[in-house]
């Protein structure tokens, strides 16, 4: 089997490369990465070269991406502006890679009659109150709030209508919120995390109520090769780990692992337009294609990344002054 990767320089995408690197030996895996700010080469560390190639660009180029879906048998679609504070700030970089750079890897996997799964979120359903005994299923009506969400849930539309209307052999996932290892310092956690580590207060949005379902990205990567190997061509899956957690209780746990009183924090101007809440059924990909997760327990994961961040100062030391020096400025 011969995979492209898109985003796989990225936190999700890596982590799948390491992933299916490990559980399918005999694959070869082409990454292909712009490396905008959140992609990093750092993060393919280790790979065999004759095993892992990874291609510098951007899936917009048409001409680059028909000659890679022509010599290999699938792609997976993880390379996006993933981060909705960024689309708030400038929505245009997400209009053109979410939606263009999707439309790019549809017209070309339709050329050559190539298998496609697609990486999504659960942003595109909304959000839920946080008393709403419902959970997000595959047939929840799609919602999307932000720059971000609203051009994840175009991206996905256009894989659905590609799938109905030219036959395209295509699969969509959407998942819940990713921790672990080689995240961005940008988001929620590693930016906690690193804010300690570097002897200041984590910043909170608002009253710190706002729940997120927490998946390990391990536990991403086992079900996007069950899919990619087992799922249904058209059929969509939602990804969760049951892991929902409020803000306030994560920030409070990353300061007691790391030895701090748990009301070290401060609270800082909420995100506009701020979801509540996401919460995800996973019964589907559960029952039909026998996925489980395997990081059930929140703390240990959390631990385990916490360790990760301490180990790895020169991974994480080169974004983080320039990451905080765009939060002051939004006074987040
Ligand atoms: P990330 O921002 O860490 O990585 C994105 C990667 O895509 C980077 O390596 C970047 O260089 C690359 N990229 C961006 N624009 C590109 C372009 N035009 N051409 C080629 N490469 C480009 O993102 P992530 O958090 O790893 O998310 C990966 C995917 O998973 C996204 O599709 C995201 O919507 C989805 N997702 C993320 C989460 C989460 O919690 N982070 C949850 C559910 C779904
Ligand atoms: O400093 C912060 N303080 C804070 O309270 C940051 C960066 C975030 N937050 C809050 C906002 C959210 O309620 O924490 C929560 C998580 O924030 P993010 O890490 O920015 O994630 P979120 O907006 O929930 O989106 C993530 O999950 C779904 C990913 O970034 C998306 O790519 C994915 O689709």
């Amino acid at each position: 089997m011969k995979i492209i990767v898109t985003g796989g320089a990225g936190f999700i995408g890596s982590n799948f490369v390491h992933y299916v690197y490990r559980e399918r030996p005999d694959w070869h895996i082409t990454v292909l990465d712009a490396l905008t700010y959140a992609g990093n080469k750092a993060n393919l560390d280790g790979l065999d070269p004759s095993r892992v190639t990874l291609v510098e660009g951007n899936i917009m180029d048409a001409d680059l991406v028909n000659n890679l879906v022509s010599e290999n048998d699938a792609i997976v679609h993880y390379a996006a502006e993933s981060h909705n504070d960024n689309s708030l700030d400038n929505p245009r970089p997400f209009v053109d890679t979410n939606i263009i750079g999707t439309y790019t890897i549809l017209e070309a996997v339709r050329k050559f009659g190539k298998r496609l799964h697609h990486i999504s979120t659960d942003e595109v359903y909304g959000d839920l109150e946080l008393d709403d005994p419902h959970k997000f299923t595959e047939t929840t009506a799609y919602n999307p709030s932000s720059p971000y969400s609203s051009t994840k849930a175009g991206s996905d539309l256009l894989v659905r209508a590609w799938i109905r209307s030219f036959g395209v052999k295509a699969t969509i996932s959407n998942c819940s919120n990713n921790y672990g290892p080689y995240q961005h310092v940008e988001k929620f956690i590693p930016r906690q995390i690193t804010e300690v580590l570097e002897g200041r207060r984590p910043k909170l949005y608002g009253e710190g109520k706002n729940v997120r379902d927490w998946v390990h990205t391990e536990d991403h990567s086992s079900a996007v090769l069950t899919i990619l190997e087992k799922g249904v061509e058209g059929e969509t899956y939602l990804i969760g780990a049951d892991g929902e957690k409020d803000n306030k209780s994560v920030v409070e746990l990353i300061l007691t692992t790391l030895g701090k009183e748990a009301d070290a924090y401060d609270h800082v101007t909420d995100r506009p337009g701020h979801d509540m809440r996401y919460a995800i059924d996973s019964t589907k990909l559960r029952t039909q294609l026998g996925w489980e997760p395997k990081y059930t327990d929140f703390e240990t994961g959390l631990k385990d990344t916490i360790e990760w961040y301490k180990q790895n100062p020169d991974w994480w030391k080169p974004q983080k002054a320039e990451t905080e020096a765009k939060y002051k400025a939004q006074a987040q």
